[in-house]
């Protein structure tokens, strides 16, 4: 339980008492025992002070660690608002951090991130934003438009002497460097989104092509009814799996089919809905079959129409299965019963999810994000017009301002003074 703000110490005080010796006001943890709203004793534990300014949100900050029990910490929440506290807001801990001035706006982002991962891969990427890897990023490319914002004011400022001008190749250079940051970190941005937010993942296909036994292989565990019996699975079954550390939401479905009762047939159109909401779609044919002309004209079709497709051929365990020819050139074997194929159905799935390009981990998981890097993108290629159309430089330093302006709203940093230091501190005015 943690408590922020000038009065966290003295509210801690009234829900602790030290075995030994009083807290100091920051320092390492004292044992003792916390107490109830009557002045019960109630549990054992530790308290641990940090001094305004030493601190996580940078105030007064009192930490309870009680065995950690729900109702002995409702408990100590409740003394703790009689003795003048109140309960934190969604991430207020964070929110005063970032006003106190301990994290820039996307570092904040990535410790509300960090605190919902689902994988280990979600929270090394949120880790790594969390400690500064998007402004990190991003501070060549804003050391350089502040640059050229300063000369660009220079040459409105200065219009008569000609030498102030900007030069416009070595400009044009500049802002192509930057564009192509921008435009790489978006890039990234489509593994991003998925890490950050996850895919829904349908299984499609005919009854008894082993939709539910690759639902249960990819879970690796028995969690749908298998059954030789065409038909067993009615309702849509959803669990969440980790693809190689994108979160992942797996839909298994009822078996496609025309005759039906009017339960299955609430399944199919359920079916079809998730085939419609899904990322990907994996439309699984029986491959031991002897091949349905229709079924496999109807696969190659849906891969060929639609590019969230990708046509899996059960069975391979069997003969008849390992022998054919896959319906569709980007079609995979698998065997749901022994595992043979999965691994490779595993990769090719999250290849497509991330745009299929080997990327390192991503910086840009955050849809706000993205879209100021767009909206910054906009503006530099405005400026690049604007200074390739010979206009006057008054043109090109509207869009280079607004361009680091779009840019700052990622890191909630932006400050005209800090702009205006770098202006006057790089140029001799007087001269
Ligand atoms: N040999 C072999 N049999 C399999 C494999 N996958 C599934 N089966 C068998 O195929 C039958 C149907 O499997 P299910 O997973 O229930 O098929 P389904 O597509 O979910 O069927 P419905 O729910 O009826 O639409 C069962 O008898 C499974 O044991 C496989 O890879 N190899
Ligand atoms: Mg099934």
């Amino acid at each position: 339980m943690r408590l922020s703000g000038e009065q966290a110490p003295s509210i801690a005080a009234r829900l602790f008492r030290p075995a030994h010796r009083e807290p100091a006001p920051a320092g390492p943890p004292t044992f003792g025992c916390f107490v109830d709203r009557a002045g019960q004793n109630l549990d054992h534990g530790y308290l641990v002070l940090f001094p305004a300014g030493g601190s996580f949100t940078g105030e007064a900050t009192a930490e309870l660690w009680p065995h950690g029990a729900p109702v002995v910490l409702a408990e100590l929440v409740s003394a703790a608002i009689e003795a003048g506290a109140r309960p934190a807001e969604p991430g207020e801990f964070t929110y005063r951090a970032l006003r106190n001035g301990r994290l820039d706006l996307a570092r904040a982002e990535a410790v509300r991130d960090l605190v919902a991962a689902r994988t280990l891969f979600q929270a090394r990427v949120a880790f790594a934003q969390a400690e500064g890897a998007v402004a990190e990023r991003l501070a060549p490319l804003r050391e350089s438009l502040e640059e050229w914002i300063a000369r660009a004011e220079a040459a409105v400022e200065f219009v008569d002497e000609s030498e102030t001008h900007l030069p416009p190749a070595a400009f044009r250079a500049a802002i192509d460097r930057a564009l192509a940051l921008c435009r790489e970190l978006l890039e990234g941005f489509r593994t991003g989104r998925v890490v950050r937010d996850g895919a829904t993942l349908a299984i499609v296909g005919r009854p008894n092509a082993g939709k539910s036994s690759l639902f249960n292989r990819l879970l690796a565990r028995e969690r749908a009814i298998v059954t030789e019996i065409e038909g067993t699975t009615r309702d849509t079954l959803e669990e969440s799996i980790d693809l190689d550390g994108i979160p992942a939401r797996l839909v298994d479905t009822a078996g496609l089919r025309d005759r039906a009762d009017r339960i299955e047939l609430e399944g199919v159109r359920r079916a079809r809905q998730a085939r419609e909401e899904a990322d990907l779609v994996l439309l699984v044919l029986d491959g031991s079959h002897e091949a349905d002309p229709e079924d496999l004209a109807a696969a190659t079709e849906a891969a060929e129409a639609d590019p969230r497709t990708v046509v899996v051929v059960n069975k391979c365990d069997l003969e008849l299965a390992a022998g054919r020819d896959l319906p569709h050139p980007r079609a995979l074997r698998v065997s749901a019963k022994s595992g043979a194929g999965i691994a490779e159905l595993k990769a090719e799935l999250r290849g497509r999810l991330t745009g299929g390009a080997v990327v390192e981990d991503p910086i840009i998981t955050d849809a706000r994000h993205a879209r100021a890097l767009e909206r910054t993108v906009g503006s530099l290629e405005g400026a690049v017009r604007a200074n390739d159309a010979g206009l006057t430089e008054e043109l090109v330093l509207e869009d280079l301002r607004q361009a680091i302006h779009e840019l700052g709203t990622i890191t909630g940093e932006f400050d005209a003074e800090q702009l205006y230091d770098r202006i006057f501190s790089k140029f001799c005015i007087g001269k």
